[in-house]
């Protein structure tokens, strides 16, 4: 740990190894003293928000990831997808609240035309061209792909035309072929994603990187996606935030496990930042970990608490016990409370307005 305190003073890079010691590390005090360490070097005391609105538009999903316990079979009792005037009324039913963001992700629902997905971005665009639309995962758009047998960029290039302004982080789960021959067989690879971003990043679509953590993955698995993350970054720089997205496991196929407890939850947030030196931006997903320990997490790395978020059905399906939407006062006063300044931002973290008196 001395060795590795050292490396973070001097500001210089982890290593694998260093990686697996701070996550194997019992002591969480320091872990999290050296992460805030970084985070005050890369992120300053600024802590942002944005007031966004996520849209599940359909959870049907020939994928059937285990870990999932949101998606649905075509034709099953829970199966829903919406028309898109459903999804135009839920973004209209936002638009008065300020919201300057909508995040669009689904399943990959075997029967849709792929012009389902193009005409929701064009129409949700039309409906108000300033909001901008984070939509689609690398895994949705290497299924685009597949459906419409045309490569990722002639996908991204379209989208991005018809008014797509980035993407969020999901579908990366753990990288590792073991991981996913366990609990994802169907989803695109650990390689798979990590191209389409770099895809993605080079035709100029900014997006966020996710890593699910807390299931069948080893510790060492769990260094070898961020250090494959923060290759990546080094050559594109088009990662605007990592999350690492805690297992919540009620209704999936994984039941048995246990899920992340507090401890873990600080410890991975702390040392995705130790990790990942080139991200400015480490995000505590509140949905899923709380907004108690999100607030707690403030002095553990984290500088982005994401957002308002208003529905949220992935992780609710999956048994998480927190709220579905949070308003912005109460964002910007626990942001205050934990002695940082509250940063409304936009989706490319230009800042819309900072609270700082
Ligand atoms: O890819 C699925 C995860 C992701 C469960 O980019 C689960 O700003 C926990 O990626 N327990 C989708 N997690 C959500 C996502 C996301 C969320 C918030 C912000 C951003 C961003 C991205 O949710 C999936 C999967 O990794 N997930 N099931 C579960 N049972």
């Amino acid at each position: 740990m001395n060795a590795i305190e050292d490396k973070v003073r001097a500001g210089k890079r982890l290593s694998f190894e260093d990686g697996v010691a701070l996550l194997k590390s019992p002591d969480l005090l320091k872990v999290g003293e050296l992460a805030d360490l970084a985070r005050r070097r890369t992120a300053g005391d600024d802590v942002f928000f944005i007031n966004n609105r996520h849209i599940n538009h359909t959870n049907v999903c020939g994928n059937r990831c285990k870990f999932c316990a949101f998606s649905a079979d075509e034709g099953a009792d829970d199966a829903y997808t919406m028309t898109l005037e459903e999804v135009l009324d839920r973004a209209r039913g936002s638009l008065a609240d300020g919201i300057t963001e909508l995040h669009v992700v689904g399943g990959e629902h075997p029967s849709l035309p792929y012009d389902y997905y193009l005409e929701m971005i064009r129409a949700l665009h039309d409906l108000d061209p300033g909001v901008h639309l984070q939509a689609f995962t690398a895994s949705e758009i290497a299924f685009f792909a597949r459906r419409t047998k045309r490569t990722e960029e002639a996908v991204l290039r379209e989208m991005k035309e018809a008014g797509l302004g980035s993407m969020p982080g999901g579908g990366a789960e753990i990288f590792a072929e073991r991981v996913r021959g366990i609990v994802c067989d169907k989803k695109i690879s650990g390689d798979k994603w990590l191209e389409v971003m770099r895809t993605a990043h080079k035709v100029g679509i900014k997006s966020n990187a996710t890593m699910l953590y807390g299931h069948v993955e080893t510790l060492e698995e769990r260094i070898d996606h961020l250090i494959r993350l923060r290759d990546l970054q080094d050559e594109t720089g088009g990662f605007g935030s990592f999350i690492p997205l805690a297992f919540h496991p009620a209704n999936t196929e994984l039941e048995e496990l246990p899920g992340t407890s507090g401890i873990e939850d600080l410890k991975m947030l702390a040392v995705s930042r130790l990790m990942l030196d080139n991200f400015q931006n480490i995000k505590a997903f509140w949905i899923m970990i709380g907004i108690k320990l999100a607030q707690i997490s403030l002095h553990f790395g984290v500088n982005d608490i994401d957002g308002t978020v208003v529905e949220e059905k992935i992780t609710h399906a999956a048994g998480a016990e927190t709220e579905e939407a949070i308003a912005k006062d109460e964002l910007i006063r626990l942001i205050r409370v934990a002695g940082r300044v509250p940063v409304e931002r936009d989706t490319l973290y230009n800042v819309i307005r900072r609270y700082g008196e």
